[in-house]
């Protein structure tokens, strides 16, 4: 939505308020205005035309208008009902240079997990993707992705769920206290990056919101599960304003996944791509690395790889 519009609909919401005084407060003409609230109308928000002006009713549920109006952080959405991957066209977007975009879709086709793993996508979830162009080293990028962990673990705990996040960025819900838990949200990040810098970074975020149980994986659960369902526009840009704060205080990020950390004092294994490491994963690095004491007491650190919780020995 451009600045006007959004300033038109700001007025409306406070309305009712005239054509004439619209035109004039926003130096435009009484067609221009006309034209403003039917593309609105157009959009879903109901406007009534009142006396003394026309009055804001009611804005859609869920789709890019909505979700950008009343949204305090400066992403521009691309709404779709239904697409492949928003994964995907985010990385469209990137390529063609956008930034700050936010492609969010009511269901995927085609929704993927790391290393080309399904991953469900039902109508009722909230299957996000930010566009980001950070000037930071490639290094730092998985700073990012930890932001959108805290981000959507602070989201979902607002819902009313015991969210809380498993290295490096799979939020789940506590079963007990030994570590066992169910998968909430995942997050799959994608970059271009030359050697010093990045050029751009797709973090594609999928929570499980108003979503039956049944329509995901046995050891998932859903918003709906656990709370009951959400409003996921207001959840969408509660979202969106924690990944704003954390990635404009980068430095703030660790200490914020160190708080909602369920892996922290866990045992763990952790699979990479050649060795398994197991051990208890006692603290983050600054920059995200996991560091895990192994049984021998060593301390390994782990950059990236499937990490599991195991009981206690
Ligand atoms: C992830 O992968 O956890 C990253 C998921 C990212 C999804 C978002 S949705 C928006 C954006 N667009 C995309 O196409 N993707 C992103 P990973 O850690 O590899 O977990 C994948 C595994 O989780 C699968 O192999 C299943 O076992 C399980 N799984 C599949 N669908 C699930 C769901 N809806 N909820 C919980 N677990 C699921």
């Amino acid at each position: 939505m451009n600045e006007r519009r959004r300033s038109i609909l700001e007025a409306l919401a406070d309305g009712p308020v005239s054509g004439p005084a619209l035109a004039s407060a926003h130096d435009i003409s009484r067609a221009a205005v006309w034209k403003h609230i039917e593309g609105l109308r157009e959009s879903g928000f109901v406007i009534e035309s009142t006396g003394t002006g026309y009055v804001l009713e009611s804005i859609p549920e869920y789709n890019g208008p909505a979700i950008e109006f009343g949204l305090e952080a400066p992403f521009s959405i691309e709404y779709h009902d239904s697409i492949g991957s928003t994964n995907d066209r985010a990385r469209e977007l990137a390529t063609d240079g956008n930034a700050d975009i936010a492609v969010v879709a009511d269901e995927q086709t085609g929704g993927r997990g790391r290393l080309k793993r399904q991953w469900e996508s039902p109508s009722g979830g909230v299957w996000i993707s930010l566009v980001c162009r950070p000037t930071i080293p490639p290094t730092r990028a998985s700073l990012y992705t930890l932001a959108a962990a805290v981000a959507t673990a602070k989201a979902a705990r607002e819902a009313g769920v015991d969210a809380r996040i498993k290295w490096p960025n799979d939020v789940v819900v506590p079963l007990g206290d030994d570590g066992e838990y169910r998968k909430l949200a995942g997050i799959l990040t994608e970059m271009e990056a030359e050697m010093d810098r990045v050029s751009w970074l797709t973090i594609g975020i999928g929570v499980n919101a108003n979503i039956d149980a049944t329509a995901v994986p046995a050891e998932a659960t859903t918003i709906r599960a656990e709370a009951g369902d959400v409003d996921r526009r207001h959840f969408v840009q509660r979202l969106l304003e924690e990944f704003q704060a954390h990635r404009s205080e980068i430095d703030r990020v660790v200490p914020a996944w160190r708080d909602l950390a369920l892996t922290l004092g866990q045992r763990v294994r952790v699979d990479r791509p050649d060795d398994v490491v197991v051990g208890e994963a006692v603290d983050v690095t600054d920059s995200g690395v996991l560091v895990i004491e192994t049984d021998d007491g060593e301390r390994v650190t782990v950059a990236a790889g499937d990490c599991e919780h195991l009981r206690p020995v």
